[in-house]
């Protein structure tokens, strides 16, 4: 792991519709990202927020994008940061904001990477296009975006595409998926451990495998973790819970391995809302969960 760490906070809440998932970079802040990742020995650097535009009041009824303007601004403005974190030889930790973050996140990322694995934790598969999407809501769309499927304006972000290749990609967690999103996943190949997989294998396999998937084929593994991938009961402060999730013990032990297995070269975290949360708890769960990927020993 790199000895320096960058934190970039996103609030962003224009790819969904609750209000309060803006805070959730300052929540994570207010639950002590910072000063936690200095105690484990980094040098952590917090380059405050990026500017999120406003909202569109006219949108364009012909397709199926909420705010589609703002959040490819965003996704450029975040690119362009995290691009020159990765360059100047720096952990790049992006605190969201809503999932739609990590079109930026990785049109930042893998512009440095020849092969960049991905491991995308959370209850849904966020491989939806405009055409397939339930609700119009970009943050159930940056996956596909990063396939280079959807519209332009997400798919091009940074002017290059695709930034990931399907087989690189392993989603864990899912158990909310939309007929869209499994079309995709079986036509494409992508590797997916639904909660039925980590419920039979139990995690420790789960991620032993996905380690010894990702290891080879990749030059890097971005780890992009949706706090809704935990259960609502360890993870309440999520805009669209999914009960049957992932336990707060299980999501420890998955950071631990893949700490060890030293091969997470940049993360975000997303999807804290503490309007929707109780007393900061989510927030304190996603820097523990840092805590563990940044090598934290209990002993
Ligand atoms: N798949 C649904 C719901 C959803 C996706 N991501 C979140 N919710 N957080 C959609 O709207 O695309
Ligand atoms: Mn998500
Ligand atoms: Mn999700």
């Amino acid at each position: 792991m790199k000895s320096k760490i960058t934190i970039v906070g996103v609030p962003m809440d224009l790819g969904q519709r609750n209000p309060g998932v803006n805070m959730g970079p300052n929540a994570m802040r207010y639950a002590g990202v910072s000063e936690y990742l200095e105690g484990l020995g980094y040098k952590v650097t917090d380059y405050n927020d990026i500017e999120i535009g406003k909202a569109e009041y006219l949108e364009d009824p012909k397709i199926n994008l909420r705010n589609l303007k703002a959040v490819a601004d965003a996704s450029e403005t975040l690119g362009e940061k995290v691009d020159s974190i990765v360059k100047s030889g720096e952990f790049p930790l992006i605190l969201g904001g809503d999932h739609s973050v990590a079109i930026g996140s990785l049109a930042g990322i893998a512009k440095n990477y020849k092969k960049l694995g991905v491991i995308w934790y959370d209850a849904h598969g966020d491989l939806n296009t405009p055409e397939t999407s339930p609700s119009g809501n970009i943050h159930g769309m940056p996956l596909a975006a990063s396939l280079g499927i959807g519209h332009p304006a997400l798919t091009n972000v940074l002017n290059y595409s695709p930034k990931v290749k399907p087989e690189n990609i392993v989603i864990i967690g899912a158990r909310d998926l939309d007929a869209g999103e499994r079309e995709l996943i079986k036509a494409r190949g992508i590797k997916v451990y639904t909660m039925h997989e980590i419920d039979r294998l139990g995690m420790t396999r789960v991620i032993e495998e996905t380690i010894e998937y990702l290891k080879d084929r990749t030059d890097g593994v971005h780890l992009s973790l949706d706090l809704d991938g935990l259960d609502p009961a360890d993870a309440p402060g999520v805009g669209t819970p999914v009960i049957g999730g992932i336990s707060y013990r299980e999501s420890h032990l998955a950071m631990e391995m893949l700490a060890e297995a030293d091969i997470i070269t940049s993360a975000d975290f997303v999807e804290v809302n503490p309007i929707l949360d109780e007393r900061n708890r989510t927030a304190v769960v996603a820097v523990k969960l840092m805590g563990s990927l940044f090598g934290e020993k209990l002993l």
